[in-house]
């Protein structure tokens, strides 16, 4: 009889079990709304190591001239000014060079952030060959909307930064500056150059880029960490 009761009991448990994993939707309070899921790319990855991903697809765009189109056949990245040698370069020259990933997050001014896995060259493997003058100690970003915005060398050397062309392991949207994006680590949104098309070496420290000229910080330090 004892033993039968056991039995049974055993398969109320494990049909109780059974339930709770075919219910479906998560209950947990931050589960993502149908909004945030609606912006993930079908192949878009939306964990890494434990870590939740946001969307690469931000809710808005506010860009000075809107979303980009780029026509990557006639594409070409220049590495220009305070150089020995002037480098062109095309996307497909660009991705050849060896690949980092970074999961980074990209925080706004305007008080939104987003975490992705990025992945790219160093933007140092792109300079390099281009061998900076001693004086050049800036670099300013071009980007095809007629954006710009700056960084000391010395960061980009020191700090791996990256020039990105794959967020959560698609393609990086047109939306986040297909093909390649700056990321700025440890820098304020609007260091995030994207759709660049020229790096030029400098010595202006002083340089002001699209954002800086309007009275935004030029360290542009995140501060909150
Ligand atoms: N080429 C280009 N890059 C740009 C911008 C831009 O307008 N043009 N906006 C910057 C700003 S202010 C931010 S916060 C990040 C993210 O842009 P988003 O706010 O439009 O998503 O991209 C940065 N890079
Ligand atoms: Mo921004």
């Amino acid at each position: 009889m004892k033993k039968i009761i056991c039995l049974v009991l055993l398969l109320f448990l494990l049909s109780l079990v059974a339930c709770s994993s075919e219910s479906g939707e998560p209950e947990d309070a931050d589960a993502m709304s149908k909004a945030t899921e609606d912006r993930y790319d079908e192949m878009e990855i939306k964990e890494y190591k434990g870590f939740k991903l946001d969307p690469s697809v931000g809710p808005r765009d506010n860009s000075i001239q809107g979303i980009q189109t780029v026509d990557i056949n006639s594409y070409t990245l220049k590495v220009v000014g305070l150089v020995k040698q002037d480098i062109t370069m095309s996307y497909e020259d660009v991705i050849a060079l060896p690949s980092y990933e970074k999961l980074i997050t990209l925080y706004c001014v305007e008080g939104w952030d987003a975490t992705v896995l990025w992945k790219g060259v160093l933007l140092k493997d792109i300079i390099n060959p281009a061998a900076a003058e001693k004086t050049a100690n800036t670099v300013i970003f071009h980007c095809v909307d007629g954006y710009t915005t700056s960084m000391p060398l010395d960061d980009i050397i020191d700090n791996n930064i990256i020039l990105a062309y794959s967020s959560n392991n698609i393609t990086l949207p047109p939306s986040l500056g297909y093909p390649f994006i700056v990321v700025a680590e440890d820098k304020l949104g609007y260091k995030w150059a994207r759709w660049v098309n020229e790096i030029e070496l400098s010595d202006d420290e002083e340089y002001k880029g699209y954002w800086e000229e309007r009275g935004y910080d030029n360290e542009a330090d995140v501060s909150r960490k």
